[in-house]
């Protein structure tokens, strides 16, 4: 392993597998302690390439995504630590490409379960290749004021009152990443703080061992006195033991090895971790805290009592003027996340979006306000679901089944009108269902099956201003205006369209009143004495029964139907309606595959 500093306040990493929050409190440690540049270079996002978006401070960054590994080190050339977030699936397999590549130096392993042989390979290739893994099973390791791997210290609250945005003297080393935190806390009370913390993580195989980092810690001149929190299992403080009886280690070490209560349990016991398991008197946390005694170390009894040897032990340092603790500074304010002061009533915003009409956040999505389930368990169909969501509304249900029925008769009405052929030209020309089915959309309008809204208009001001069918015909040619709802180009007086006849009887038939229709109906026998072609078209019949609908089912204020008429609602109805037909051109030409449509010459008039 290297023999001193892993990290500095400029080392950047790579950071496998998109985690928005390790991630943005990586960068918040770097904010806190005055980095210059993020201490995340790149992210590894396997299949997704581009830019994430997070906080370096109160500015937003883009941070460079990367499909590969390979990528992203290439990218990132001056990026030498490899943050591996990955599944205890694929951590081995990614940790092993990412110590294959030249940049990459420290590879910190966060999955837990890593089969142990593949940890094995992993160490064997990162000794002979002079890199360093921490972990698996860690949460990673932290050098005060300079650089953090991921979660380690937890949250910023944490990390101030541990002192960790600036360095201290004491190097720490644990197997736990949890009691790293713990002690991060003790150490901050009781010394001048964390110079650099490292969790090896539970696994009976770590990445690096104690004592390879205690060693390293020796070599470190700013570290002045180490601290040490191993556990029950395994034989990893005995290498520590042996470089403390060899003299390796020339600064005070303080240890303690957690896991005394094993003994009070008759059988054999399993800790958290894979390697916490009591085993024989070697593996005791007994026996383990008396060789780190025997060889030099200051153990305490008890686990209570390490803060006060910690403590001691600092002191002294102090007293021997070998530490001169570090001048408090005050960290900066991170500015908190907007969703979490909201969340904790901190602040207010404005919201950018006002939505009226349904709700998907609750179990289940609500309609209007009526809950899915009821839609279904109360054999609601779509008139009443269009009731719902355009009127905000449920609906009589002699209205929903005419807006059903409007739907069915407008669905389609064959290849040859304008819509139809536009969707069946665009699907022949490859396009997919919904390029095809937009462009037949595209051509609804005043002409084409969008006169609805208009009819409506022009009849029930007619109406409500007592014109006479002639009046309102005159007038309207007085304007050049044609009459919307009035005219087809295949229907006639002696050819009715049955769309308009199916319609008004069963609005005859159900609703209270039809007064506007037989208004329109008034208005098709005078303008068929003009022209055998201007009959009450299916835009007309709809337009005016619509305003019946709306007028007789005493479920809409007379400022509402005015507002429906003004906003335009019922065109929506031919525009849903004629979808069914145009996906339906859609699927039938790409069924028949149909080649590419080309018009023909003959049926243009080429003129000058
Ligand atoms: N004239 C629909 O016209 C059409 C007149 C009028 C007074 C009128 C025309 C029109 C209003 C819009 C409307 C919906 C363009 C139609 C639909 C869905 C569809 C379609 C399908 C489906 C047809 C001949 C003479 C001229 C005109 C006069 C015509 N309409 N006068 N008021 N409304 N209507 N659209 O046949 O003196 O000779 O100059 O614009 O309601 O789209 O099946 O195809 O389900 O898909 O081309 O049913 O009526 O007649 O333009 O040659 O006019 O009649 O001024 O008089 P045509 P033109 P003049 S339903």
């Amino acid at each position: 392993m290297a023999t001193g500093q892993l990290f500095s306040r400029t080392t950047q990493a790579l950071f496998y597998n998109y985690k928005q929050l390790p991630i943005q409190r990586m960068l918040d440690f770097d904010f806190l302690c005055g980095r210059e540049i993020p201490s995340v270079a790149g992210i590894i996002n396997p299949g997704a390439e581009g830019f994430q978006k997070l906080f370096f401070g109160q500015e937003e960054i883009a941070i460079p995504v990367h499909s590969t590994i390979e990528a992203a080190c290439t990218a990132h050339p001056t990026a030498d630590v490899f943050i591996n977030f990955a599944s205890f699936r694929s951590a081995a397999a990614s940790s092993m490409a990412a110590l294959k590549q030249p940049t990459i130096r420290v590879v910190a392993i966060i999955a837990e379960g890593v089969p142990e042989s593949d940890t094995k390979q992993l160490i064997a290739y990162a000794r002979s290749n002079n890199k360093v893994v921490i972990g698996p099973a860690t949460v990673g390791g932290i050098q005060a004021g300079a650089f953090k791997i991921g979660d380690t210290a937890g949250t910023i609250d944490n990390i101030v009152q541990c002192k960790l945005y600036r360095p201290g003297s004491v190097g720490f080393v644990s197997k736990s990443g949890g009691m790293s935190n713990e002690m991060y806390n003790t150490i901050a009370r009781v010394t001048d703080g964390i110079y650099e913390g490292i969790a090896i993580g539970g696994d009976v195989f770590p990445g690096s061992t104690l004592s390879d980092h205690i060693l390293r810690f020796n070599n470190i001149p700013q570290v002045k006195m180490m601290v040490v929190l191993g556990e029950l299992g395994g034989r990893d403080e005995y290498s520590l033991v042996e470089a403390l009886k060899q003299g390796k280690v020339n600064k005070p070490v303080v240890a303690w090895v957690s896991g005394t209560c094993a003994r009070l349990f008759k059988s054999e016991v399993q800790f958290g971790h894979a390697g916490a398991k009591s085993g024989g008197e070697m593996e005791s946390a007994q026996g383990k805290n008396q060789a780190l005694r025997d060889a030099g170390a200051v153990v305490p009894t008890s686990y209570e009592g390490f803060e006060a040897v910690i403590k001691e032990t600092f002191d002294k340092l102090v007293e021997q003027g070998k530490i001169t603790p570090v001048k408090e500074v005050m960290p900066p304010q991170i500015p908190e996340d907007l969703n979490n002061a909201i969340k904790s009533g901190k602040v207010r915003a404005p919201t950018h979006i006002i939505s009226t009409i349904s709700d998907d956040r609750g179990e289940e999505p609500c309609y209007a306000g009526v809950p899915m389930s009821s839609i279904v368990e109360r054999g609601y169909g779509v008139g009443d679901v269009i009731s719902l969501l355009w009127f905000k509304r449920s609906l009589p249900r002699y209205c929903t089944h005419f807006i059903e029925i409007c739907i069915m008769l407008c669905a389609d009405h064959g290849p040859c009108v304008s819509g139809a052929h536009n969707t069946i030209v665009t699907a022949r020309a490859g396009k997919d269902l919904v390029s095809s089915l937009v462009s037949g959309l595209l051509t609804i309008g005043p002409r084409f099956g969008g006169a609805i809204d208009d009819a409506a208009r022009y009849f029930k001001d007619a109406y409500d201003r007592g014109l006479t069918p002639y009046e309102f015909v005159e007038g309207m040619k007085k304007k050049g205006i044609r009459v919307p709802g009035i005219g087809h180009r295949i229907k006639r007086g002696d050819n009715r369209d049955k769309r308009v006849e199916l319609l008004q009887r069963f609005a005859r038939t159900h609703f209270p009143s039809v007064k506007y229709m037989e208004y329109a109906v008034q208005v098709e026998t005078y303008t068929l004495s003009k022209a055998n072609n201007l009959v009450l078209n299916v835009d007309g019949a709809i337009g005016s029964l619509f305003l019946d609908l709306l007028a007789g089912s005493g479920m809409f204020s007379k400022q509402e139907i005015d507002e429906i008429v003004e906003i335009g609602y019922l065109n929506g109805l031919f525009v849903l309606a004629r979808s069914i037909g145009l996906i339906g051109h859609t699927f039938d030409q790409k069924r028949l595959k149909q080649p590419l449509y080309r018009h023909p010459w003959e049926d243009v008039l080429y003129t000058k």
